[in-house]
């Protein structure tokens, strides 16, 4: 196959991962699109790319682009993902897809009506020993499941002179932490139990009234005290599932939750066995099993699943992580755009399916009442 031509559109933190796991899924990264034209430039020379470009418009008319990475603040993805798409280009757009419901279905319609390729970096879905409990579960090793639950718990909004544009609602969407990581909890959950929330009471808390002004970086840097701006955005939020066969599901995650970085936690119980997984130690999956008996899977390429030993790239004792999901998840984005069909990769239909379930979580936290999903 000829080499992908890609482009990225935003030059933050997530925008140089992308640009990492692009170059070793071996694309050509074209250039890039910053924030603005002085930025385009400053970024392609650090990157070392070709072209700076001044806004979507060059990028889309770029003929040797084939597919464009959307790494923008949230309120910019429906925009910038539906110029390429509507261009004929292929698209992996950062979650949340879109900052509504309404958004993200006119994404999902477009991306489906033009067949192309447009992926959402759901990429807790790449650490292999996630792919082991979802063959596991598959395979019916748990039996009948009794209960789901966990965390997603982060700290770098902790000090209330740190400041980002995900905590300004115009910017990052009404609600925050849960749409930034809940919602990836609630995508991983989903596929590796095989089944779907139907229903969810929650409830949203901002535990820091006010923080120092947006920086504009994508972390937090610290500001003046004299600049402190109110807050709208929950830090903190509850949620109470129940999934379409019954089952009960309990989750709570955090921006503000001092030592976790980015501790993604869940456990699920079955009527013979339960898994957990913690994200911050994403080698080991933990069986537990009947009679005062529990296991722990090592990640590596030598047991386990088919796609566990696939996505295991090397060997047990040498650790995988964060960057090597993203890479497995871009690779495999480009392998859909060359015809293959790679197991579980998440399109614009799971970035729908995510959208569906933060529109139904605010309103069941402000409505304080249990809310269907559908
Ligand atoms: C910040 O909360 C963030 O970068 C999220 O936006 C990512 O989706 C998550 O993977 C890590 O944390």
């Amino acid at each position: 196959m000829p080499t992908l031509g890609i482009a990225i559109v935003g030059a933050g933190m997530i925008g140089a991962v992308h640009r990492r796991a692009a170059l070793l899924a071996g694309a050509e990264v074209r250039g890039v699109a910053a924030s603005s034209p002085q930025r385009s430039h400053e970024a392609a020379q650090s990157w070392n790319v070709a072209r700076a470009y001044r806004d979507i418009e060059e990028v889309i008319t770029d003929p040797q682009v084939q597919v464009v990475h959307v790494c923008t603040p949230n309120h910019l993805h429906r925009a910038m993902a539906q110029a390429a798409l509507e261009a004929g280009k292929h698209v992996i757009c950062e979650k949340p897809l879109a900052t509504s419901l309404e958004d993200a279905q006119a994404l999902a319609a477009l991306a489906a009506s033009r067949g192309l390729v447009a992926t959402v970096p759901f990429v807790y879905r790449y650490h292999p020993v996630v792919r082991e409990a979802r063959a596991r579960i598959a395979q019916g090793d748990l039996g009948p499941l009794h209960l789901i639950h966990g965390s997603y718990l982060q700290d770098w909004l902790l000090d209330p002179a740190s400041n980002n544009w995900r905590v300004d609602p115009a910017l990052g969407g009404t609600s925050r932490v849960f749409a930034d990581i809940g919602s990836h909890w609630c995508d991983l959950v989903e596929w590796i139990s095989g089944e779907r929330f139907a229903e969810v009471s929650a409830a949203f808390s901002t535990v820091i009234a006010e923080r120092g002004a947006v920086s504009g970086q994508s972390f937090s840097t610290p500001t003046a005290a004299s600049t402190m701006q109110p807050v709208t955005s929950e830090d903190v939020a509850a949620a109470m599932f129940r999934t379409g066969a019954g089952t009960l599901a309990s989750l709570t995650v955090s921006q503000v939750s001092a030592g976790r970085h980015n501790r993604l936690w869940f456990e699920i119980d079955g009527a013979k066995a339960s898994v957990a997984f913690n994200q911050e130690d994403a080698e080991r999956l933990w069986i537990g099993l009947p009679d005062q008996r529990e296991k722990i899977f090592v990640r590596g390429p030598g047991a386990g699943s088919d796609d566990q030993r696939r996505l295991s790239v090397l060997p047990a004792g040498h650790a995988q992580g964060y960057a090597q999901c993203f890479e497995a998840f871009v690779a495999d984005t480009y392998r859909a755009i060359e015809g293959e069909r790679p197991q579980g990769l998440p399109t614009f239909e799971d970035g729908l399916r995510s959208a569906q379930i933060v529109d139904r979580v605010i309103a069941s936290a402000r409505s304080r009442a249990w809310t269907t999903i559908g």
